[in-house]
This record gives structure tokens, sequence and C-alpha cells, in this order.
């Protein structure tokens, strides 16, 4: 793969959570020799350090239908400008959560410097709530709907009126939704490889696939990877788990894959918990994974 000037850019947020331990991920990944593995793959790294994170433990969830709303968006406001201005000067982001919520963040920078970029989103759930039909409150659940504009709240703010096209976003990974989730983006334009797909074509076929569609027509391709598309197993270290889900092969081999055909212009890696984790495994996993989809080889 061509190599990248790559800024690592840290989120501990764990408000889209409810408050459940992600915020020490970025800590994890970046122990688990992070920095090397990607100067190995033949990179040059900057590590911007982490966003300032509002932690005070007393902070309570104002609104049950969207919990921390408003120190969501006051970090992803932050997050969006730091990843246009990474894009903007020829580097490659690279964003460690922290939870699923800060990928809207991310894509609003992201949209900002490139206009029609293709969405991979590797995760056990759909993440496609909106305020209304979520039955959590939690914003984790939300960022795809978000990002795809459908959502009226101030979480569109960073996005500024530009929002991804549907047709380009593809699911990897996916074994629960919610029900009204589920009847939304089933009408929705986006691409669904489930695990269902997984196990009946393969992971090499099912990233041929998503691959065409996200990079064809685009302008550059952003992977989202939820650490729960793994399988407990494997993944430990994830607060929402549920069985079924990828093999640590078969997720290597999809972002060596995605190495291999040199599509991607940035990477966020989200959801790793070391609070649930066993001696850091779950992060170790995440920042080899990391290393794959940026061209990281034995041999
Ligand atoms: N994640 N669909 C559930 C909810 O609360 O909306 C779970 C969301 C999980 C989000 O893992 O990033
Ligand atoms: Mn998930
Ligand atoms: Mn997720
Ligand atoms: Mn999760």
């Amino acid at each position: 793969m061509t190599p990248k000037t790559i800024s690592i850019i840290g989120v501990p947020l764990d408000y889209g959570a409810d408050r459940r331990g992600v915020d020490m991920g970025p800590s994890a990944i970046r122990y688990a020799g992070l920095h090397e593995k990607l100067r190995q793959a033949g990179h040059q790294v900057n590590d911007l350090g982490n966003l300032a994170v509002p932690v005070p433990e007393s902070r309570v969830p104002k609104n049950p239908r969207l919990k921390y709303l408003d120190e969501i968006v006051k970090v992803n406001r932050v997050l969006a400008r730091t990843v246009e201005k990474v894009v903007n000067e020829g580097q490659f982001p690279v964003v460690l959560g922290g939870d699923h919520s800060i990928a809207m963040g991310t894509i609003a920078g992201l949209l900002r410097a490139r206009p029609k970029i293709g969405l991979l989103w590797f995760d056990a759930h759909g993440d496609f709530n909106t305020e209304n039909s979520s039955p959590s409150g939690n914003i984790h659940g939300m960022p795809v709907a978000v990002a795809a504009g459908r959502s009226q709240t101030d979480l569109a703010i960073p996005f500024k009126g530009h929002f991804l096209d549907e047709a380009k976003i593809v699911y990897v990974g996916v074994r629960t939704l919610d029900s009204d989730e589920a009847a939304t983006l089933r009408a929705s334009q986006a691409t669904v490889f489930s695990m269902h797909e997984v196990d009946r074509y393969g992971m090499r076929e099912v990233m041929a696939r998503a691959m065409d569609i996200v990079s064809q027509g685009t302008d550059g391709v952003h992977l989202s990877f939820d650490i729960d598309a793994l399988d407990p197993l494997y993944a430990p270290g994830s607060g929402t788990p549920y069985s079924g889900g990828l093999t640590d092969r078969e997720a290597h081999l999809a972002l060596e894959l995605l190495a291999e055909a040199d599509i991607l212009t940035s990477l966020e890696m989200v959801e790793v918990n070391p609070i649930l984790d066993e001696h850091n495994r779950t992060g170790e996993l995440a920042a080899n994974l990391i290393a794959s989809a940026l061209g990281h080889r034995i041999i």
C-alpha cells in the first residue's frame, strides 16, 4: 500500500454508551504497540494525543431519549474540525474511541474535506436508531442514521448540512437490530452484509462486493470498526457483546483485503472496553486489526 502520513486522534468519550468504560480505549490500543506496528508497515506516524472530554462522574443525562446529548455534540464538533484539518493537510486520520457516537464527528469532518465518501461499517449492531426509535436513548446506537441526515436533533450540527449518500453505506457483521431500526434499515438504500452473508458467501466474496459499492463513484472510503463486530470469544473487552460474530481470522482477512485494494482514506476503531477486557487482549486485537487495514504483513 502507498506509504502514508498517519495522524492518530484519541477520543476518550463514553457518554454515548452511558458511561461504561470505553473512554480508556485509546490508551489500551496505543499500549498494545500501535505506533510501532504502523511504522513497520511503512508509514509515518504523528500522534495528536486525546481530545479533551469532560469527565465529572457527577454528570447526569438530561434527556433519557438522548443521553448526554450536549457533551457528545461538543466533542464531535471539535473532532470534526480536527479530522477536516488532518485530511486537508494530506494526512490519513486514525481515530481511536471511545464509543461509536464519535463516528459522527469523524464523518462530519471527512465530508467537509471530501464531499462524496463511502462508508464501511463493521458492527454487530446497525447503529441506525434515531431519537424516535432508540429503545435505550444511548447515542452510540444512532450515528449512521445521523450521518445519513435522518436526525432532527443537535447531533446533526457538526455536519453543517452535508450528509452521507445512503447508497454508499455498507455494513459487515451485523447480527442484532432493534425492531424499528431493522424496518428503517430495510427500507433504506444501505447494504447490509449480516453474519448470514458472511457465512454463506465467505468474507472474501463479501469484501469484494462491499469494496465495489463504497469505492465506485466516491472520492474516499472510511472504515468505522466497532470491535463488537468480532465474536466475544475473540473480543471480550466490549460493552455490548453479542455472540455469533466474526472470528479474528475473518476480521483480519477483511482488513487485509482492504489494504491490498488500497482504497481506505480514513479509519476509526471504537468500543474497546478495557474494564471488561482480559489482560488487554481486545486492545491488542484492535491494534493488530488497524495494522492489518494499513498494510502490516508478516512477510
Ligand atoms: N454500538 N441498538 C442498541 C441501542 O441501544 O440502540 C445497541 C447499540 C449498540 C451501539 O455498539 O455501537
Ligand atoms: Mn456494536
Ligand atoms: Mn457500533
Ligand atoms: Mn458496542
